[in-house]
């Protein structure tokens, strides 16, 4: 008797655990967030990188902007070596935009430019 309840105890908890995963999935698609990764060229120090920043996370619909360079000798960041993750609603704006507003931030001195690298 003790061993049926245990079991049927088990049994609920998977179900429940099941039951959450697929209720979490609806979340995520209502949400109907994207994100792409977008290699940046023409960065050189730190003040491109909020140039950019500043410009993707500008973009109507853009939630998120994480940049992220490469590095040179174990702790210099080498500039050249860029990509950004960019998580935005798909209704509002798409890659073109971001790939516009990286080129918008482009400054006598510095031209940025972005190319999509994932969807
Ligand atoms: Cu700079």
């Amino acid at each position: 008797m003790r061993e049926w309840i245990g079991r049927s105890v088990l049994i609920m908890a998977v179900m429940i655990m099941l039951g959450q995963t697929g209720a979490h999935d609806v979340a995520a698609v209502s949400q109907g967030s994207q994100t792409v990764t977008l290699d940046i060229e023409g960065m050189t120090c730190g003040a491109c990188v909020k140039d950019v920043k500043g410009s993707l996370a500008k973009v109507p619909g853009v939630s998120t902007v994480e940049i992220t360079v490469g590095k040179k000798w174990v702790f210099f960041s080498d500039y050249a070596d860029a990509r950004a993750l960019v998580t935005f609603d798909p209704q509002k704006t798409g890659v073109d935009a971001l790939v516009k507003a990286v080129e918008a931030a482009s400054s006598p001195l510095s031209a940025y430019k972005a190319r999509v690298l994932e969807k």
